[in-house]
């Protein structure tokens, strides 16, 4: 349960995970079929053994919950979590015309020339997306990833659905369905993605009053993406309790392919080796209609003290 479980799943992966190799080529220690349970009545889970940005969770779940794919809206919030994703679809593309950037992510990692180059395009590529909106309109876009998926699924008769609507009104008004259930995993539209959903289906469950939230991860990177979505799919589950006067109950975290890098596995060990803290408490300003309007400073973290940040590159 908590924090603990979660750096047990890191020891698990480092002794008894299958090496293994990936679409990256960085390599990996991995499991398959796991699962995490946080009761959310006893604290936000923010990760205590390092410093998770709360900030960033925050503008990544609204963005999702907008209806938003394009990284226009991440970078005016000064959230760059999304920009690898975004530059290679631009990079690989006719309309780039500075120096070669085939397999940035590696390279940049292992070559300190070709490094500077790509920090130097990169910044020009922000720049572009946050001053010219064309540019942001062909380049900023993911494609058919999750909020598009949440908000405007495209149906076969070419109608959209809006499954966050429709599974908070159901929540609301037929609380015992066990038909809570939104998907961004749209087999038609995976190939227009810039990176097939990994947070692919998730489930809310109504008992005795409160709200929970079960996620089918179906490939976890542990020590990157696993706290981020721990924190986003428990606000996500407290904003919507917080809509249909709902408590609080378990964030249920089902993982497929649960990975560490091969060169996140220093940065684990030092995680290991930290006490775990209390998890801060979320506060909700009251002021807000509906989760639709919810702003970033309607959100607002109390009494989170972490053990220091820890750096890693992100396989891309
Ligand atoms: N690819 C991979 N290989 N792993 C991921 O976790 C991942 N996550 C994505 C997109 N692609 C991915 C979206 N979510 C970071 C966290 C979450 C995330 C993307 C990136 C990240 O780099 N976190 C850093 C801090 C970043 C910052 O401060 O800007 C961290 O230390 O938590
Ligand atoms: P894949 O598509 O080859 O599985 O690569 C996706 C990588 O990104 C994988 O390491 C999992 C990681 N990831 C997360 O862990 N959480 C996320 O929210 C996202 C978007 C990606």
């Amino acid at each position: 349960i908590g924090e603990q479980a979660y750096l047990d799943l890191c020891k698990v992966v480092l002794d008894t995970g299958n090496k293994k190799e990936d679409r990256t080529n960085t390599g990996t220690y991995s499991v398959f079929g796991q699962q995490l349970r946080f009761d959310l009545s006893n604290g936000f889970p923010l990760l205590t053994t390092k410093k998770v940005p709360f900030r960033l969770v925050v503008s990544e779940l609204l963005w999702f919950i907008k209806g938003d794919t394009n990284i226009r809206y991440l970078l005016q919030h000064n959230n760059n979590i999304w920009n690898e994703w975004a530059f290679k679809k631009w990079v690989e593309s006719r309309d780039y015309n500075g120096p070669d950037m085939t397999d940035f992510g590696n390279r940049a990692q292992q070559d300190e020339t070709f490094n500077h180059k790509y920090q130097d395009q990169m910044r020009v590529f922000k720049e572009s997306i946050l001053q010219d909106e064309k540019f942001a309109q062909k380049f900023g876009d993911l494609g058919s990833v999750y909020g598009k998926q949440w908000r405007e699924w495209k149906s076969s008769k070419n109608e959209t659905i809006d499954q966050l609507k429709e599974v908070i009104h159901s929540i609301r008004y037929n609380p015992n369905s066990r038909r809570h259930i939104v998907s961004a995993w749209n087999p038609e539209d995976v190939p227009n993605m810039a990176l097939p959903p990994c947070h692919t289906l998730f489930q809310f469950y109504v008992a005795d009053g409160k709200l929970s939230c079960q996620l089918y991860q179906r490939s976890a990177d542990i020590f990157l993406g696993v706290p981020f979505n721990i924190a986003s799919y428990a606000l996500l589950t407290h904003l919507i309790a917080h809509e249909c006067d709902l408590e609080v109950g378990e964030f249920i975290l089902t993982l497929g392919d649960a990975h560490i890098y091969a060169n996140h596995v220093e940065q684990v060990k030092t995680q290991l080796n930290r006490e775990i803290r209390d998890f801060p408490t979320l506060r909700i300003t009251d002021d807000y209609k509906s989760i639709f309007d919810v702003e970033i400073s309607d959100l607002e973290i109390e009494g989170y003290n972490p053990h220091p940040a820890i750096k890693a590159p992100i396989a891309v």
